[in-house]
């Protein structure tokens, strides 16, 4: 089973996607997301002219050498360029292995741990009435948990807060956050960490208030804060009893979690720009936070991803894998697979695609009552209708970036 043909395949049905197609010589075909939000051509380029020559007449079914031999043999090791290809190759020759096998992807790592994945939607607000709003529509929807990300009085565009009529009318998902824009520029916001902090407190107060003290509510600080902001942020925010605040610090700076840690019992987690174990190795070793939010996509695939969970499990932190709609629909069903078979599993994030997207991309994990299943097909799942993705060529596109009052350049 050698693989005959690989191909990259770049669409934008409602965004932009790197998909890679392996096909073997005895006619499977596997398929793995290779999507990097804002440098997608970037991944393109390192497949197309680097890594695609090297699969031709390679043996399918062994996927661990050859996520060793891509990672290893290139020298120039870790970044998200590097891990987005691997973790392409990696997922699509899972999905070979479940297709040859006859068995969906979760069986071949180990099967069923639990019946479904819990999984959280993402609610948000300019102002309180506008994220109540969001909150119930949300639940109305069938989520059982939702990430709570507010407005802040004074600034004017703000990292998770939807524009919802744009986002309705182009994809049909409502209230649902979608951060990278077409066009030939990114997009400036502005910040203000001290606003900031002395509104998300009294935010959570009243969606407690709204909502009673069961509902599990997240929270994504998207690396703004210095350490001791972060720590003050965390123990403003314990009453509120939060499932988890993410991203408190830039992830570059591992040991600020230490200080963070120091000082609240708000639940931490980190890593969705991680891309290697490597990155872990502090945070983990030291348990300084409680969930890990890597991709499969953005991880070198199924096989590393699992590796760091591995490591987790150990210290009893738990996955949180990343899940917006930058991961593709194989990125999203690769997590799944994976999320069902591992004990260590925390919650999924789920941001449905749109319209065009499940077009482009049929899928058969199903997300019914608030939680995520992968389904019975053999390999992912998920299969790539090219005349569709044919439909929709690359669109250039960039995530926003954020600027202080005085005009510095802030962390985004
Ligand atoms: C999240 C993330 C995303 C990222 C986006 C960047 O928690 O889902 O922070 O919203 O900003 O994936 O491409
Ligand atoms: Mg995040």
């Amino acid at each position: 089973m050698n693989i005959d043909k690989a191909e990259v395949i770049v669409t934008s049905p409602d965004r932009n996607f790197v998909t890679l197609k392996l096909t073997t010589d005895d006619g499977l075909t596997g398929l793995g997301d290779a999507t990097l939000n804002g440098r997608e051509l970037a991944v393109v380029s390192y497949l197309r002219d680097h890594v695609v020559p090297l699969l031709l007449g390679r043996d399918a079914a062994r996927i661990e050498d050859t996520w060793q031999f891509l990672y290893r043999s290139a020298y120039w090791r870790r970044g998200p360029v590097t891990m987005a290809a691997i973790a392409a190759v990696d997922t699509a020759l899972w999905d070979i292995k479940g297709k040859a096998a006859g068995m969906p992807v979760y069986q071949l790592l180990g099967g069923a741990s639990r019946n479904g994945l819990l999984a959280y939607g993402h609610a948000s607000g300019t102002t309180l009435d506008e994220l109540v709003d969001s909150i119930q529509h949300h639940l109305a929807q069938g989520y059982r948990a939702i990430r709570v990300q507010t407005g802040v009085p004074g600034l004017k565009s703000i990292y998770g807060i939807s524009s919802n009529a744009t986002f309705e009318a182009n994809s049909g998902v409502r209230y649902d956050y979608e951060p990278a824009q077409r066009g030939v520029r990114p997009k400036e916001e502005d910040w203000d960490t001290r606003s900031y902090l002395r509104h998300v407190p009294a935010v959570f107060e009243a969606v407690r208030n709204e909502f009673g003290p069961e509902l599990p509510l997240l929270h994504d600080a998207h690396h703004r804060l210095t350490p001791i902001q972060a720590a003050r942020l965390g123990k403003s925010l314990e009453p509120y009893d939060l499932f988890w605040l993410e991203d408190v610090t830039p992830a570059e700076n591992q040991e600020a979690l230490r200080l963070v840690r120091q000082h609240t019992t708000t639940p931490l987690a980190i890593g969705e720009i991680f891309n290697t174990v490597w990155d872990y190795q502090q945070v983990i070793r030291e348990q300084l936070i409680d969930y890990v939010r890597s991709a499969v996509t953005h991880t070198g695939g199924i096989t590393h991803l699992k590796k760091i969970l591995d490591y987790a499990s150990q210290y009893q932190i738990k996955s949180g894998m990343h899940g917006p709609t930058d991961i593709s629909p194989v990125g999203m069903a690769a997590a799944v697979h994976l999320g069902l078979a591992i004990h260590n599993f925390g919650i999924q994030e789920y941001m449905q695609h749109g319209t065009k997207t499940d077009q482009v991309f049929q899928q058969s994990f199903t997300w019914k009552d608030g939680f995520l299943h992968p389904g019975d097909q053999p390999g992912l799942g998920v299969e790539l209708d090219l005349d569709e993705a044919g439909k929709y060529p690359y669109t250039q596109a960039y995530l926003p970036y954020n600027r202080l009052a005085d005009g510095t350049v802030h962390d985004w």
